[in-house]
Order: structure tokens, then sequence, then C-alpha cells
């Protein structure tokens, strides 16, 4: 009841706030024939036009500010795959709360001032690298800004330095163990206990498998630059879901199809208004990522309503015969099967008016080089198993050992080589 009232009044000084300094909002809400002395409850959200990455695009670069240029004392980006980046500024205010959403996600993993905290996100424009930098630096820790990249470096500095944290892409994270493991140094007995990982989905079998081959806990953040980066959502040591900091950001979740705003516990496309960010507040901003929301006391004791993981994004989900896919779903199904490595990318192409779904996924080395024979025996294994637990068919290539690029970043999981009118 207290974080409601403190939303609803939060949610009140944000719609004055752009109705008198942005004209696309001011617009938006007088079609809508919304005032903002119309907001009366939580509910009334409902009343409000949902935003887009469109949007942003079309206001390139600082269309939706609401301060002047000279209030504002950073600009971050997100390079997106297609068209002008989308920009994220901040005023000084908006930078010092961005920095308390990051050291509440950080301490909640159990991250703690005696840390020697490796920040292997890209540093730069991305709000990855500077969004830990700032979370890490008010706990405390003692920070190593390696940024990503240079694989071998990492792990030289992780045991130097006796790095005790690990912050990075989860994908990144796979990359330095198996390196690790190819230079004979075994990331378990080194001083490292814990990571947080983020910035892309994984599932939680990719969760357990990072945890097993560094002998550490992995921990979760979830965020986005039109928000203010990571420090939306995060894990604790229960592992059970996502905490959103609410005092930030409304959650909603909605029906992608209809718009319609879902109950508790329902499955859809999450929704986020900022309450108190000053430069580039968001109205109902679409996310795109889907997942469910849950209010629940946490075994940890916070109240914070909690998301699932996010299940995939409404726009890299695949529909395969029908059926909707997300990369995600195949990953946790490809690490059941222990002839082949967390190394995968789907390849979707046309066969005549039907969409085909390759996985090629890299075989363990011994599988491998068994021969033709062996890694058709498993290709096909992998298949029924997918056929078995989604319901469709797919072809499996089993590729060798580093046919998949390695990432550093975000991991690129699927190529779509359909004709350009087909996707
Ligand atoms: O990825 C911010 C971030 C940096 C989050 C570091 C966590 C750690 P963008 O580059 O704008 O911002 O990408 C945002 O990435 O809408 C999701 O689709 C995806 N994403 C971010 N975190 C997670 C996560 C950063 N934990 C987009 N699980 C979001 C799944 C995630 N997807």
């Amino acid at each position: 009841a207290e974080i409601q009232k403190f939303q609803l009044r939060k949610l009140k000084e944000t719609v004055a706030w752009v109705y008198e300094r942005v004209p696309f909002y001011r617009q938006k809400l007088d079609e809508k024939g919304v005032k903002p002395n119309s907001i009366k409850s939580l509910e009334d959200i409902a009343r409000l036009s949902f935003t887009v990455k469109n949007d942003l695009r079309d206001n390139y670069p600082f269309g939706l500010c609401a301060v002047p240029l000279t209030e504002v004392v950073r600009v971050h980006a997100s390079s997106g795959t297609t068209g002008k980046p989308i920009t994220g500024p901040y005023t000084a205010d908006d930078l010092n709360d961005w920095t308390d959403c990051m050291a509440r996600n950080l301490w909640a993993a159990g991250v703690r001032p005696d840390d020697i905290a490796q920040n292997a996100y890209g540093h730069g424009l991305f709000t990855g690298g500077l969004g830990f930098h700032q979370g890490l630096s008010r706990i405390g820790c003692t920070l190593v800004p390696t940024s990503s990249g240079l694989t071998e470096r990492q792990i030289t500095l992780m045991k130097d330095f006796g790095a005790t944290a690990l912050f990075c892409t989860p994908s990144y994270a796979l990359t330095i163990a198996e390196r690790a493991e190819e230079l004979k140094v075994d990331i378990r007995t080194l001083p490292l206990r814990v990571g947080v990982f983020g910035a892309e989905p994984w599932s939680t079998a990719m969760r357990l498998e990072i945890e097993e081959r560094m002998g550490i806990k992995a921990h979760e953040a979830y965020g986005l630059t039109e928000l203010c980066g990571p420090g939306v959502g995060f894990d604790c040591v229960a592992q059970d879901g996502l905490h959103i900091n609410e005092d930030h950001f409304l959650a909603e979740i909605i029906d992608p199809q209809t718009y319609e705003v879902l109950p508790l516990g329902e499955k859809g496309e999450l929704v986020f208004t900022s309450l108190q960010r000053r430069a580039m507040p968001m109205l109902r901003y679409r996310t795109k990522d889907i997942t469910r929301l849950r209010r629940e006391k946490c075994a940890c004791g916070r109240t914070f309503i909690k998301m699932d993981k996010i299940f995939g994004r409404s726009d890299d989900m695949l529909i395969i015969s029908g059926v909707n896919v997300f990369p995600s779903q195949i990953e946790s199904l490809l690490l059941e099967i222990p002839e082949v490595e967390p190394q995968y990318r789907l390849v979707v192409r046309k066969k005549g008016y039907l969409d085909q779904l390759t996985v090629q996924v890299e075989g363990k080395k011994e599988i491998y080089e068994a021969g033709p024979e062996k890694r058709l025996e498993v290709a096909a294994k992998v298949s029924g198993h997918i056929k078995g637990n989604m319901g469709i068919g797919v072809d499996v290539e089993i590729v060798e050992a580093k046919f998949i690029n390695r990432s550093e970043g975000k991991a690129l999981r699927v190529v779509d080589e359909r004709p350009k009118q087909f996707r």
C-alpha cells in the first residue's frame, strides 16, 4: 500500500513534468483528453498512450528530452541493429538514482565493499559498463574496469588480482570460461565467487552451466537504455525471479496483440513508466520483452514486485510451423544434451513457403572428431529432443569447435536468411 501511494504521487508528477516540457507527450495526452490532474489512481495509467522505440527514433536525438541540454550531464545510447540509436540522457539527479538502483542490484547479489570487482561489460555508450561502474563504486568495491574483450587478459587479471566478482553478459561469461579451460586455468579454484550477468536473454540452464563451470553464484541484472540501463530489475539470493525497483519504474504486462493490460501472473509484454526520471521520462514504454509479474513476499525479505526471467522478446520470437519459438527455449534444450557445447545459433531459411529452422550447435571435441556418422547420430538426438519438447521439426547441424563466433557482448543467436519480404 505504501509503495503504491508513492507510485501514484510520482506518476502524477511525471505526467505533469512531461506535459509541460515535451511537445510529443503533450500532444499524445491531449489526444486522449488527459490532463495531468486527471490522474487520480494508478489504474488511470491505462488512459495514457504507449510509447514505442520508433517514437524515440523519430525524436532522435533529444526530442523527448524534458530538460535543456545544459542540465544533461551524460548521454548513453544503444546501438540497436537498425537505424538510429536510442539515446539515454541523464541529469545529475538521474545519474544518482541510477547509481542507487545499481547498488541495490549488486547488494542483493551479495556484492560487498571487500569484493574485487572485474567489470567486463563494454564501457562506453552501452549502459552496462558505466552502470555497473557506478553501482560498484557506491558499494565501495575494489573496482577493475577491464571492459569487454581481450579474453586472455581478462583471465590473467582475474587470476593476478584475485577477482571475487565478475560482471559481463552471460554469453561473454561462457566465452571466458571456455578460454580459461583451454588455457588450463580452473576458474573454480580461483577466489571468484559471484557474477552479475544480463543484457541479453539467457535460460536458467545457462545460468546453472555458468555456475558450474566457474564455481560461482550467477545473479542477474535487467534493464534497458530507454529507462536508465541496468538496474531496472535484479535477482537476489533466492534466485527466483527479478525484483523491480518499483519506486522508480512502474511495471505493467500487456497482451502485445490487443494491448489489453493483463492481470498479475499472466505472461505478456512488459511495459514501464518511469517515476523519477527528469531528463527523459518514459510513459508506458513497450519493451517487447516477454515475462510475467508476481507480487509475493520473497524469501530474501524484499517486497518489491517480481518479474520472471525474461522469456524472450516479442520481436526475436520465431514462428516455425505455427509454433512460437524463443531462442532461449532451444538453448535450455541444448544444455540438456551432454554431447554438445552451449554454443549455438539459429538459422532461419525459407523452404518453399515454409520457414525452416536450422540449429547449428558445436559438438564436444571428441564427438565432432569421431566422424560424420557420430555427428549425424548426435544431430538426430538433438532434433528428437527439440521435437519431443516443443513439437517442431528442426534441422540440426553439429558444427566444429569455434564455428560459432564467440561473444564479447550480446550474443547473436538468430541469423535470418529469409528473403527480406518474408521477415
Ligand atoms: O542491455 C542494459 C543492461 C546492461 C542490462 C547490462 C543488464 C546488464 P540495452 O542495450 O538497451 O540495455 O538492451 C535492452 O536487452 O529490452 C532486453 O531485451 C535485453 N535484456 C537486458 N537485460 C536482460 C536480461 C541493456 N537480464 C534489452 N534478460 C532489453 C533478458 C535482457 N534480456
